[in-house]
């Protein structure tokens, strides 16, 4: 039971405010590695494996150790790494340009409601803060960096998601308890950090992450659901509300029943 009233909405990024990873990141990864002349390619199977890993650099790292034992790093690894992840960033930022990833169903109908009746908003993800700065700014509105008081992102906690670190450091900079918040995640690292945290936390499923475990989540559901398309639930009820509103994450927030 949350005693505070509810005051903020944390959200990840990857997978929770869109579906970035397949078409998003991995082709971004592919063309960085292009660029470099190297002939790695992760499709869409490999990189579902690889996403047990958070941060690009990370898992470019954890690739090559487990799939790519014989090969011979070379002896500026480190910086090669930092290397491939900026061209990454770079050629993942010119998709979002492009306006080529939206957000998932219902994100911005909630986002706009929360704004309404003056619930504060945050960003806890594990990537880089380019990549958020671009998805709010091209996927959502020109002006929307401004609705979220804090974006925790990227390389500003050392241990990235499943650890809690991200959503601790977003709650510190708004002077807010877990109690005050809920948080949205897609993943089983993600809800292993914000339940860690201490957060309430509803899972929006994707192809990814559908398999995953999400005991300790107080919703599971297909998406966050629009009007004319209800989400489908997958463990917990919506409460007799029509989709994932407001008026549901008050009562989840006072009174989560954890799967
Ligand atoms: C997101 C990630 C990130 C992105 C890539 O996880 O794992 O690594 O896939 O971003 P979450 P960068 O949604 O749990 O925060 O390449 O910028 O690291
Ligand atoms: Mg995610």
């Amino acid at each position: 039971m949350n005693q505070s009233p509810l005051t903020a909405l944390l959200f990840d990024v990857d997978g929770t405010l869109a579906d970035t990873e397949k078409d998003g990141h991995r082709p971004a990864f592919n063309a960085a590695f292009n660029e470099f002349g190297l002939d790695w390619n992760w499709d869409v199977e490999l990189y579902g494996k690889l996403l047990d890993v958070t941060g690009g650099k990370e898992r470019i790292r954890y690739f090559v150790d487990n799939w790519l034992p014989d090969w011979q790093k070379p002896a500026h690894y480190d910086d090669l790494v930092v290397q491939l992840h900026k061209a990454k960033t770079r050629h993942y930022t010119e998709r979002l340009q492009q306006g080529q990833i939206p957000l998932r169903p219902g994100v911005a109908r909630l986002i706009n409601e929360a704004r309404n009746t003056g619930l504060r908003l945050a960003i806890a993800t594990t990537t880089t803060p380019e990549n958020v700065t671009a998805l709010l700014q091209y996927s959502m509105a020109p002006d929307a960096l401004d609705w979220f008081e804090v974006i925790a992102a990227g390389d500003v906690v050392p241990a990235k998601k499943p650890a809690p670190d991200i959503y601790r450091w977003a709650m510190e900079r708004m002077q807010l308890t877990p109690d005050q918040c809920l948080a949205f995640e897609d993943s089983f690292n993600g809800l292993q950090s914000s339940r860690a945290a201490g957060l309430t936390t509803i899972v929006t499923i994707n192809d990814y992450t559908a398999l995953h475990d999400f005991t300790g989540a107080a919703l599971v559901t297909s998406d966050l659901g629009d009007l004319t398309t209800p989400p489908r639930v997958i463990t917990g009820s919506l409460q007799n509300e029509p989709v994932v509103n407001i008026a549901l994450l008050h009562k989840l927030h006072a009174n989560p029943i954890f799967s």
